[in-house]
This record gives C-alpha cells, structure tokens and sequence, in this order.
C-alpha cells in the first residue's frame, strides 16, 4: 500500500516505515518541491490535519501528517506543539535540549521531571480528513542528554518502565513503546478497510 507521509523530517519518515514494516511503500516531501503549511493551529491534531489536507490536494492517494512534541508538566505543557522551534525558527536539536534543561534548572532545583511525548498522525485524500489518531508515552526528563540515537528530545527522555533514554535504548524498542508506534498502530488499523475500497 502506497502512502504519503507529509514531513520533511527524515528521522519520522524512518520511524514510520519501520513501525509500518513491509506492506507498506512510505515515501516524504524531500524529494518534492511543495510549499511549506504553516504550522498555525494551537493543538497537535489541529497542525497534523492542516498538514495531511493540505499537502493531500496535490498527490493522488492516501497522505498521513505526524504531529508530535514533547510536554513537560513543570513548565506548563512547553514545548508543546513549539517543540521543533522551542529555541527558535532554526534551532538544532541540541539548542532546544539546552533551553529545555536550563529552564527546568531554573525552576527548583528537585522540580518535577515528568513528561510525556505526545503524537497525532491525521489521515487525508484529496484534500478531505479522514481520521486522526493519538499516541502517547509518559517518562521522565534527564538532567544531561544520554545516547546517540534518534532525533529531537531522544536524548533527555527516558519512558516509564526503563533506565535509559529514548537516545540509548535501540530503535526497535522506541519503535515498538513510542508515542508514534502507538499512533501508527491505530492509523493500521483503519487504513486494512481503506485498502479494499481504494
Ligand atoms: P514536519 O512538520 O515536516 O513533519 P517537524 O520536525 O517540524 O517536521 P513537528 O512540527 O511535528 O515536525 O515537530 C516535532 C518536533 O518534536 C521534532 O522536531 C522534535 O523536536 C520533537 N519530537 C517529536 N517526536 C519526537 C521523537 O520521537 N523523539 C524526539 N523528539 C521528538
């Protein structure tokens, strides 16, 4: 099955394929010359669906966006749906895991660690909504980034029920607990009817 996957981020086009497995054949925008969405909505189901009816107007077929952040409850839900821009339109990886770490340093020294990576993956075809669905996976936020893998906040976030961050733990243990596998599963679910009826 054939699928679009609204991003041009590289690291969630990966995940993505490898959550999905073979059945499916995942293609992204970075190989395609298609205006930037402005990511205007307040919530991550609103920018996932701005993102998947949008890009869904030029291609024929099934377009899936992903949506995703990192909330942490000392600072309110920050970063939130600003995750990828936390410290900035250009910000790296690594300045938005600083400003996070000095700003939860800043609070108390012993401030409350949870977090939670949250991740709406919305379904489109020619411009029209056809579901969202929601994953999330709870943790804690490290005092200094751990591990090599993954992308974004991976290095500062350890989920609920390991000793290592999502940075150290191997991609297929991320790709099995995380909150896009969780999203994905969901979106199988429902693509197996969509299949039939094409
Ligand atoms: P697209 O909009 O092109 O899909 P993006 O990276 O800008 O790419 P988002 O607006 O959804 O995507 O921002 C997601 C950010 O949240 C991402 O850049 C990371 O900083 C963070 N993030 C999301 N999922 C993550 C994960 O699995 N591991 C680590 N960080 C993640």
């Amino acid at each position: 099955m054939d699928l679009l996957v609204a991003t041009r981020n590289a690291h969630k086009t990966r995940e993505i394929r490898q959550i999905l497995g073979p059945g499916f054949a995942v293609s992204d925008l970075c190989s395609h010359e298609i205006p930037e969405v402005h990511e205007s909505g307040k919530s991550f189901e609103e920018n996932a669906t701005l993102k998947a009816v949008a890009i869904s107007k030029y291609f024929p077929g099934l377009v899936v966006a992903d949506d995703s952040g990192l909330e942490v409850d000392a600072l309110g839900g920050a970063p939130g749906v600003f995750s990828a821009r936390y410290a900035g339109h250009e910000a790296s990886d690594k300045q938005n895991i600083q400003k996070l770490l000095g700003a939860l340093a800043r609070i108390e020294p012993r401030a409350k660690r949870s977090a939670r990576f949250r991740c709406v993956i919305a379904l489109a075809r020619r411009g029209e909504l056809l579901g969202t669905f929601e994953g999330i996976v709870e943790g804690t936020i490290t005092e200094q980034a751990r591990g090599l893998r993954g992308f974004g906040y991976d290095p500062i976030f350890i989920p609920c029920g390991f000793q290592q961050t999502f940075a150290g733990l191997p991609a297929e243990v991320k790709n099995r607990i995380s909150h896009r596998a969780k999203a994905i599963r969901l979106l199988a679910a429902n693509l197996a009817p969509l299949k039939t009826r094409g």
